[in-house]
């Protein structure tokens, strides 16, 4: 009988993920612009409060600006083989629409990109991750304009350009699927009276996968040899009840998220989708050439993030009872809950790992997994983390699973390594970290780095390529 293989790849990426504006603070050093998480970072607050109350948490974030090399030789000590960053917009284009970049925010990247490869650390790159120039909203519409596509390729170029002896991989928008859920973090969209959100919402999808496609396009002209992916958040969705009804509601919800790897993996728009927008009177604008740029903009591998699975249902009233939950959705019977209600399921990522491979064929990256929890630092000074513990070994024992399955899965980067502002509360008490950063919610604290139970822990599974968990 031949062996099965459940072992990680030799070269298999092992890291952390984290996404510069929830880190690095320093927020208008260095020439930096606005963005759109300086002003309203989870998406609920008014963005253009002027006052910007209570968001001093955000502006300083855990300071890694300053404290950048610092933080890599803990990670590097952890035996991170890549890291992955988001580069702030607003750094190279602080209003978004200049002809020519910033150079001493380009200048902050390479300084860091360096670092990390000193330690033998491959920086992974989300172009845009929640965070667009205020400038784009106030003067754009942010992606609801078309103009945007041009201003955000101009800036995905002149960043693959630069770093492109640095940086091997790249994604071009982070949780491009949550424009259709948190529209002004996703999208920078605010709506006037009466608006057909709907609609707004798709064309500005539209509008980023063109801006997608084309970034794509540029990093395969640039460097060949880098690898540009797409990043979804996965909902992975089961029904609630064995009832076909419920189970084609599944298979609905699921497709909201799936459309959007679809577009950006096989380069046109389903058969679906197409069904949706007449059935529920969206009329997108597209231009002549989209079609072909989509085409000849497909990524090169899908990046996705995993926290928790979702339920669906077919019956109205069970909707009802499920709203004012938006990301915990139905409640699964079968599954433990986060203290944020997020619902624990580590199957559920070997289901969707399992799912992704079958429909792309393409490599995945699992670029976000981990669970935000409060941890309490002991009299002694130690931080006993071993729920988290607990829910990272159970979730990497199940990519254990899908790479016996057969899935090509060429990382994983926990998400937050080090503790950061979060971005559905924007707070610091909801944390993620192997490392634990010295700062309440009330910004009081030092700031000083502590490890936690799981650093040594995942140093291990890092050394053993997973075999110890
Ligand atoms: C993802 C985002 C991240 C991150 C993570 C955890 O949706 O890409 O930016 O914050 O979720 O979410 P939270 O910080 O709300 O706990």
């Amino acid at each position: 009988m031949t062996k099965m293989n459940k072992n990680f790849p030799e070269n298999f990426l092992w890291g952390g993920a984290v996404a510069a504006n929830q880190i690095e603070g320093a927020y208008t050093e260095g020439g930096k612009g606005l963005s759109t998480a300086d002003v309203s970072p989870n998406g609920i607050m008014s963005p253009f409060d002027e006052s910007m109350k209570n968001l001093n948490l955000y502006h300083d974030g855990i300071d890694f600006y300053h404290r950048y090399k610092e933080d890599i030789a803990l990670f590097a000590e952890m035996g991170f083989k890549c890291f992955r960053t988001s580069i702030a917009w607003t750094r190279i284009f602080p209003n978004g629409d200049e002809l020519t970049p910033n150079e001493e925010g380009l200048a902050f990247y390479d300084k860091f990109f360096d670092e990390l490869l000193s330690h033998n650390i491959e920086p992974v790159v989300t172009i845009s991750h929640y965070e667009m120039p205020l400038g784009l909203v106030k003067n754009y519409g942010g992606w609801k304009n078309r103009k945007v596509i041009e201003f955000y390729e101009r800036y995905a170029r002149v960043v693959l350009e630069r770093y492109k002896g640095k940086v091997k991989y790249w994604m071009t928008f982070n949780e491009i699927n949550v424009v259709l859920h948190a529209p002004f973090t996703g999208g920078g969209l605010v709506f006037e009276e009466g608006e057909n959100k709907q609609n707004t919402m798709y064309q500005a999808a539209h509008h980023l996968f063109i801006a997608s496609a084309l970034a794509v396009k540029a990093s395969h002209e640039i460097n060949p040899d880098a690898q540009i992916g797409c990043m979804i958040a996965s909902m992975t969705t089961y029904p609630v009840t064995p009832n076909p009804e419920d189970a084609f509601a599944a298979l609905q919800q699921d497709r909201k998220t799936l459309l959007f790897s679809d577009i950006q993996s096989r380069g046109y728009y389903p058969s679906y989708l197409k069904r949706y927008f007449i059935e529920n009177d969206i009329t997108i604008e597209m231009a002549e050439g989209d079609e072909e740029i989509l085409k000849q903009g497909t990524v090169d591998y899908i990046g996705f993030s995993y926290y928790m699975s979702f339920v669906a249902t077919a019956d109205p009233a069970e909707l009802e009872k499920a709203s004012g939950n938006l990301l915990a959705g139905v409640k699964n019977p079968y599954l433990k809950s986060s203290e944020w209600g997020w619902q624990i399921d580590p199957k559920g990522l070997r289901i969707t790992l399992n799912q992704l491979y079958d429909r792309y064929q393409k490599p995945l990256f699992v670029v976000e997994n981990g669970l935000g929890a409060v941890d309490v630092v002991e009299e002694d000074g130690t931080i006993n983390d071993d729920y988290r513990i607990d829910y990272l070994s159970e979730h990497i024992a199940e990519m254990k699973e899908a790479i016996a399955d057969g899935v090509d899965l060429m990382g994983y980067t926990a998400w937050g390594p080090i503790d950061l502002v979060s971005a559905s509360t924007a707070e610091m008490k909801k944390r993620y970290g192997f490392i634990y950063v010295d700062r309440d919610n009330e910004g009081n604290g030092t700031l000083n780095r502590f490890k936690k139970k799981s650093f040594n822990w995942y140093k291990q599974v890092i050394k053993t390529n997973g075999e110890e968990l």
